[in-house]
């Protein structure tokens, strides 16, 4: 018993030493805390909300940014000029990443580094892959909390990249502020095809690849999404989304790109649209925890996965009603025994 409370003291320490070591901005540091608040151990877990928790006052000062696209738009390019150009303006850039493939791949980030060799190898920039999932929601809540790890370490600006399939955009744009789509060149039926829903996420739609002969195909493609995103629902109140375009290759358009979104950030600030969204995603990340808990409490429990499978089969059979079927598991799982 005194060895444990020996062992949970000296591990207190070592979460606290780890929180000043970043707000010092370790490098070092910093990393050991991200690969904490990554672990799937329920030790660490503890060990890294004490963290947190510590680091909290110091969160919040950065500007997200969630950046999405098909593979191929040009995403990792994109970033490393980007990111580049942040840094030599003096700025501190973290680059993170939700990848839904990356518990299988091991997140494409990690193969990316070589399109990002020139900001990887930059003092003023991190890079960091995206963590595996482990359990349900935990891409999710790992990347807000190394977005705010980030944060503490005295990040300016911090990237995140997802690839735009399934559901790994809308989870973007509920961690950041500004969020845009990166799009090719004479999208024409891409453009027509496309799903409008994500359209109506971007703050920004950047025609990327805009260069070389693609230059004239640019102007036309970017002029047939500001048709298109003016009939559309903006996804911040009081700001106008609109289609810019760059070539990440030849760095030309990055200028314009970062000076938009200094705008967007003194508008939406003076309008309180800020703010308001932060308070909301934080709501969102609760409720969205609360769900996954829920959901991952009931799936395991051993009443109900002994339970399920005849229940499913009732119901596939047409022999009981589905809300009747539910009804059952769950006054299942309520009984406490
Ligand atoms: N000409 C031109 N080529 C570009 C530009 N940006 C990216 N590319 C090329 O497009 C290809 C894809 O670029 P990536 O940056 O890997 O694209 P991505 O969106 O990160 O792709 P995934 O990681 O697979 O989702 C590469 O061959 C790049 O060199 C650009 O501005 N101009
Ligand atoms: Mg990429």
């Amino acid at each position: 018993m005194g060895r444990f409370i020996k062992k949970s003291n000296h591990k207190d320490i070592d979460a606290m030493m780890l929180a000043e070591d970043i707000l010092q901005g370790s490098r070092i540091s910093l990393a050991r805390g991200i690969t904490l608040v990554e672990s799937n151990s329920e030790h660490h877990f503890h060990e890294a909300q004490k963290m947190l928790e510590k680091l909290l006052p110091e969160t919040g000062r950065a500007i997200r940014i969630g950046i999405t696209g098909v593979p191929g738009a040009g995403k990792s390019t994109f970033i490393e000029a980007f990111g580049s150009y942040l840094c030599s303006k003096g700025l501190k850039v973290a680059v993170l990443a939700v990848d839904p493939t990356s518990s299988l791949t091991g997140g494409s980030i990690l193969g990316d580094k070589t399109r990002m060799e020139r900001l990887a190898r930059n003092p003023k920039a991190f890079i960091r892959p995206s963590p595996s999932g482990g359990k349900l929601g935990g891409v999710h809540r790992k990347t807000r909390e190394t977005m705010l790890l980030c944060e503490a370490a005295g990040f300016d600006v911090i990237l995140v990249e997802t690839v735009g399939v399934g559901q790994s955009e809308v989870i973007v744009r509920d961690m950041v502020d500004f969020f845009m789509l990166l799009v090719l060149t004479g999208a024409g039926d891409e453009l027509q095809g496309m799903k409008k829903g994500i359209m109506e996420l971007a703050d920004a739609v950047i025609i990327n690849k805009a260069d070389g002969a693609n230059e004239i195909v640019a102007k036309k493609t970017r002029g047939e999404y500001n048709r298109i995103l003016h009939f559309l629902q903006p996804a911040t109140k009081g700001w106008e989304t609109k289609a810019l375009m760059c070539s990440s290759l030849k760095e030309t358009g990055i200028s314009e790109i970062w000076d938009m979104i200094l705008t967007f950030e003194r508008t939406t600030k003076d309008s309180g649209v800020f703010s308001d969204r932060r308070r909301l995603q934080m709501k969102e990340w609760i409720h969205s925890m609360i769900v996954d808990q829920l959901q991952m409490s009931f799936f395991h429990d051993t009443r109900i996965k002994s339970l399920l499978p005849k229940i499913e089969n009732e119901v596939i059979s047409g022999t009981r009603p589905v809300a009747a079927a539910v009804d059952e598991l769950f006054n299942v799982y309520y009984q406490r025994d």
